[in-house]
Formats: structure tokens, C-alpha cells, sequence
């Protein structure tokens, strides 16, 4: 690198948009002929850009993140022969067959012009089907599965690098990120959001697509949720003054 590009841009932060996590679908018994017999089912899991590419049923990965990624690690759990596994070129993902959910490590591992520390990341690799009574310990019978189809988990993240060297930053700004459209490409709308299965129903077999509608449903609920709080915090301190005024009451009584 030359001396130029050793110097950091103060003061400047730059992101880029990804998602990463899993589908994942039961084998068919055709497929489970060739695999340990305990496998039921083949998943996937990723590491790609946050936008779709247009009619692709991808989650993700319209851009290829090796402009700035150089090797995306993903660590299975222990009972995989050789659980750490490297990906060195894009797409920066992993195809498995198992019959067990799992903490997946995710480590991104920078160019070496970007200066920057591994990061690491953690995924629950999802098999089974969102269960609308929000127990997650629960797996569904085969049938439910069945019904069910492919299963997604997916998270959207913003890597933020601060105080670029410029000759990274350079890279970065040769290299825009596709922008998450405004509705799902497909027409549908769909509130995805992980953790809340009611809205997977909703999917209908259908793929998730990160869109910036969907950012603007979030913060439109995390605002709401939060002014039920403010409230419910309100209502439980006014209890709690009645409650104060009655004992103070009780207690004058006692010692009148
Ligand atoms: C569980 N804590 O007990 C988890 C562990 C491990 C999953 C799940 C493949 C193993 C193999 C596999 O699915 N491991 O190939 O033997 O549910």
C-alpha cells in the first residue's frame, strides 16, 4: 500500500447492506437414500447483500460482496466432520444436510487493504417451521413440515466501517451497494420479520425480500411498542402513588 493510502478519512463512516442466515427444507425420500439415515433435512446457509436480484427467488445477493469480503467462515456445530468451513470466493454460502438446529459462527474475514478485524456473527441455523404459538422448543409433526415448504431465517445488517483508509474507502465508493427496493419486487408486500411467525404465515411459500418498507414497518412498530411501554410505565406509577396514599392513610389510622 502507498503511504496515501494508509491514511485514514477521520471522522467518516461508510456501510454496506447485508443479510445472512438460512433456508432450509425436509429431504425427500429419494434424497434421504444417500445421506446418514438420522438427516432429514438439506439447508443452506449465507452470507450475502442485502438486495434481491430482480425476479430471483435468492434472498439477497444481488451484488458480489468480494470487492471488500475475502473469505466468509462458517462454523458448524461439532458434530460435523471438519465444522469449520471456508469460502473464499462469492457466493459466500454453504449447503448441508443434518437433522439438528444449531449456532452457526459466521466470521468475515476483510480484504487486506480494508485494515480491519475479523467480525464474527452468529446465526441459529432454523430447520423447523415458525410455530404460531411461539414455542420455539416445539418441532412440528412431518406432515406441518411438509405443508410448511422451504423455512427462512434471515437478518439484515449494515458493516459499518469508520475511519476508512482511503484507499478502501475508494474501493467501497467504486462499489455502491444495489439499493433494497421501496416494496417487495414481486409485488407482494410482505411484513417479514424474523422472529414474528405470524407474519411468515402471510409468506405463503413465498420468498422473503428485504425492502426499506419493510425497515419503516419496524421502526413504525418498535415506536409503537414503545409508547405502549411509556404507558404502561405511567399507569403502573399512578398504582403505585394510590397505593402510597392508601398505606399513609392506613398507617395515620393505626397510629391515630
Ligand atoms: C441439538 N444442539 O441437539 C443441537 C445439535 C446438531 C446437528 C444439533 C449433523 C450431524 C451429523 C447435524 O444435524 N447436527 O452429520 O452427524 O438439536
Amino acid at each position: 500500500m502507498a503511504n496515501a493510502d494508509r491514511v485514514r478519512v477521520r471522522g467518516l463512516s461508510i456501510a454496506r447492506p447485508i443479510v445472512y442466515g438460512n433456508s432450509a427444507r425436509l429431504l425427500t425420500s429419494k434424497e434421504r437414500e444417500n445421506v446418514p439415515p438420522e438427516h432429514t433435512h438439506r439447508w443452506t446457509v449465507a452470507l450475502r447483500s442485502a438486495a434481491s436480484a430482480p425476479g430471483s427467488d435468492i434472498v439477497g445477493g444481488a451484488d458480489d460482496l468480494s470487492y471488500f469480503l475475502k473469505r466468509v467462515s462458517f462454523k458448524l456445530h461439532e458434530t460435523y466432520p471438519n465444522p469449520v468451513r471456508n469460502i473464499d470466493k462469492p457466493p459466500f454460502e454453504l449447503s448441508e444436510t443434518g437433522w439438528g438446529e444449531f449456532e452457526v459462527h459466521i466470521k468475515l474475514h476483510f480484504i487486506p487493504e480494508s485494515g480491519e478485524k475479523v467480525i464474527t456473527i452468529y446465526h441459529h441455523l432454523k430447520l423447523h417451521p415458525w410455530s404460531l404459538s411461539g414455542d420455539t422448543e416445539s418441532i412440528p409433526p412431518l406432515e406441518v413440515a411438509q405443508k410448511a415448504g422451504t423455512v427462512h431465517s434471515w437478518q439484515y445488517e449494515e458493516i459499518v466501517f469508520n475511519d476508512p483508509y482511503q484507499n478502501f474507502l475508494n474501493i467501497l465508493t467504486n462499489n455502491p451497494p444495489t439499493p433494497i427496493p421501496r416494496t417487495n419486487t414481486s409485488g407482494r408486500t410482505i411484513p417479514f420479520h424474523i422472529g414474528n411467525p405470524a407474519s411468515f404465515e402471510s409468506l405463503k411459500g413465498g420468498v422473503p425480500e428485504f425492502t426499506s418498507l419493510l425497515e419503516k414497518d419496524e421502526a413504525e412498530r418498535l415506536d409503537k411498542a414503545k409508547k405502549l411501554i411509556i404507558a404502561e410505565q405511567e399507569k403502573t406509577r399512578a398504582l403505585l402513588i394510590a397505593k402510597e396514599k392508601e398505606l399513609a392513610r392506613l398507617q395515620k389510622m393505626l397510629n391515630g
